[in-house]
């Protein structure tokens, strides 16, 4: 693997996903902070990319991601972020959970429950793994759900279910999305009574669909960095019931192997 550790012979892509998501302006920026004005940022899917890094690992080939962190790929192969001494990627970073206007009143079960939801990258890590295992994602949040029964009391001791009230998420087909938004979707159904559709669409269109109205809640708001542009347009059309996960983390992602270090590496 003589080019494989280095960038020499590396084509110059950074292997991105779907382009609504606050990492590919990131990134946008990243190549503008640190002047790569000679690396391309690749479109696609987060399924498509861990499919390529997947790839890459078994052959040793450099590749450069654009990840995150809760992610099971950090689990399943030995990764390392680049450093980002510019901070272009931010700091600090949280998923918070967002919810329409009205909420409180029209479905007050429903809102107390979101507004108390928060938990660990580490028990999220372990649904994504289960998804990745090959687990189907409802069954794999009902399976944890119903293995932690202190953590879930938490979130809905006290709280009076409804009988069949009408609820909809929304989230994006990002790995972590897809486990938080079925354990969601798995407790207001079982403990709380509703008949829950989780709307899988682009990141715009969810920050929208809460906006206006048309959709009652999100837990996949990155803030404040990731989507600051998302928060800016729509921040004041709904309701921020705060962070739901802290500590979380974006940034430029290659295999252990890779002897880069830094984005600066890059240039
Ligand atoms: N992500 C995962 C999203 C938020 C959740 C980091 C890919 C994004 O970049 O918008």
């Amino acid at each position: 693997a003589s080019a494989a550790n280095g960038l020499s012979g590396m084509k110059h892509e950074i292997i991105g996903i779907d382009p609504g998501a606050g990492i590919m302006k990131a990134t946008e920026q990243a190549i503008s902070d640190y002047e790569l004005e000679d690396w391309k940022l690749i479109e696609g899917s987060g399924a498509a990319m861990t499919a390529m890094l997947d790839k890459a690992i078994k052959a040793e080939d450099p590749i450069i991601i654009t990840g995150w962190t809760p992610h099971w790929m950090f689990a399943k192969y030995d990764l390392k972020y680049l450093e980002d001494p510019q901070k272009t990627y931010g700091e600090a970073e949280e998923i918070h959970t967002i919810v329409r206007q009205g909420l409180k009143d029209d479905h007050p079960t429903a809102y107390e429950f979101l507004d108390r939801f928060e938990w660990t990258s580490d028990e999220m890590g372990e649904i994504m793994t289960a998804i990745q295992e090959g687990s189907d994602p409802a069954e794999a949040a009902k399976t944890w759900v119903d293995a932690h029964p202190e953590r879930v009391d938490e979130w809905v001791k006290d709280l009076s279910p409804v009988d069949g009230d009408t609820f909809k998420l929304s989230y994006v087909a990002w790995d972590s999305e897809i486990a938080s938004t079925n354990v969601l979707e798995y407790v207001l159904e079982s403990k709380l009574g509703y008949d829950v559709t989780s709307l899988q669409v682009e990141a715009g269109p969810m920050w929208t669909g809460v906006a206006s109205g048309d959709v009652d809640a999100s837990a996949a708001a990155w803030l404040p960095l990731t989507h600051a542009d998302y928060w800016a347009e729509f921040g004041e059309k709904l309701e921020d019931l705060g962070p739901n996960m802290t500590g979380v983390k974006t940034g430029l992602v290659v295999p252990a192997y890779m002897e880069i270090n830094s984005i600066e590496d890059l240039k």
